[in-house]
């Protein structure tokens, strides 16, 4: 039988679609979904949840005593874009949080531990294109310091106390079903809504800024698989480079076009074009297709497709 699981911030992008996969696979009783504010009703109605401020440490406790408690998924974090904007608060959310449960774990009050990175630890000093697992990192933004300080925390106690705790450094994300909020990499999901309610789209980032993304799907399929790999065959602790596909706004334009012909797009960059530069066009994930049998189903056409289908109906 599955042991009760505990999410932080399951109403975020990827904490909605987590906590629905999750309670498919597990049984929804076995899912605690938790967040500082309410999320859709679909997901406060169908198992347990919790208000929770992750940051929070006797809150966090409480609720995993309450349920028993032995996995952890943190998804609670403020995002680049907005991160730049309040660094206080990104750094208080980003560190606290991931603390609360790395010290919980140290406690023995749990087993497990999922934390999300990012392509944000790397910096404009890191070779772009097909960026190794270990390079040079020196991150330029508040919330990539907080994801790289975040992964050197998560090595140390794993290595000191034994902490199993498991990450990934996710690319921009993108789904229909939930939107991204504070991002860099949120052009990518605006412009599908924008496709369809207006055709046509400002991208606040330049025609051929490329970034490493990734569907949803496989996002949430990967996070899955490396929390049940057995612990073993793990050989990184700190996190783990996630690849799937790499576009640029222009190339996801000529991709929305084949199925709506008239479909505009124009570009005026803002701060947001300074946080992508610094960042990969690439990714290699060697070592989590090695370790832990790691690969993506879905590339840009796919995307494209299920994304406008989707919404469209939703519309
Ligand atoms: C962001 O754009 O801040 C995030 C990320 C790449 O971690 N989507």
């Amino acid at each position: 039988m599955q042991k009760p699981i505990l999410i932080l911030g399951a109403c975020g992008q990827i904490g909605t679609e987590l906590t629905l996969e999750l309670r498919s696979k597990y049984g929804a009783d076995s899912v605690v979904a938790s967040d500082i504010r309410e999320g859709s009703e679909s997901l406060m109605a169908q198992g347990p949840f919790e208000l929770l401020d992750a940051t929070s440490y006797e809150a966090i406790e409480d609720v995993i005593m309450h349920y028993e408690i032995e996995e952890v998924y943190l998804m609670a974090a403020m995002l680049s874009a907005t991160a730049e904007k309040f660094p206080m608060r990104a750094w208080n959310l980003n560190m606290n949080s991931l603390f609360n449960v790395l010290n919980l774990a140290k406690e023995d009050k749990i087993e497990k531990i999922f934390w999300p990175s990012s392509i944000a630890v790397f910096g404009p000093n890191t070779p772009k294109k097909n960026t190794p697992q270990s390079t040079i990192m020196e991150p330029s933004t508040v919330y990539g310091i907080s994801k790289l300080s975040g992964e050197r925390w998560c090595e140390y106690y794993h290595q000191k106390f034994g902490v199993d705790v498991r990450s990934l450094r996710y690319p921009g994300l993108i789904s229909w079903k939930t939107m991204p909020g504070g991002g860099t990499t949120d052009y990518a999901v605006e412009i599908y809504h924008q496709a369809i309610a207006s055709g046509t789209y400002q991208c606040f980032l330049t025609k051929e800024t490329q970034l490493p993304m990734m569907y949803m799907e496989d996002a949430i399929k990967a996070t899955i698989s490396v929390m049940e790999s057995d612990p073993k065959s793990l050989t990184v602790r700190s996190s783990y480079n996630l690849g799937s596909m790499s576009f640029t706004p222009s190339e996801i334009a000529d991709s929305i076009r084949k199925y709506i012909p008239g479909f505009e797009i124009d570009y005026l960059s803002d701060f947001r074009q300074q946080i992508a530069d610094s960042w990969p066009s690439s990714i290699d994930d060697q070592a989590a297709r090695k370790d832990w049998g790691w690969h993506p189903s879905f590339d840009l056409e796919a995307t494209t497709k299920t994304m406008l289908k989707n919404l469209k109906a939703k519309v």
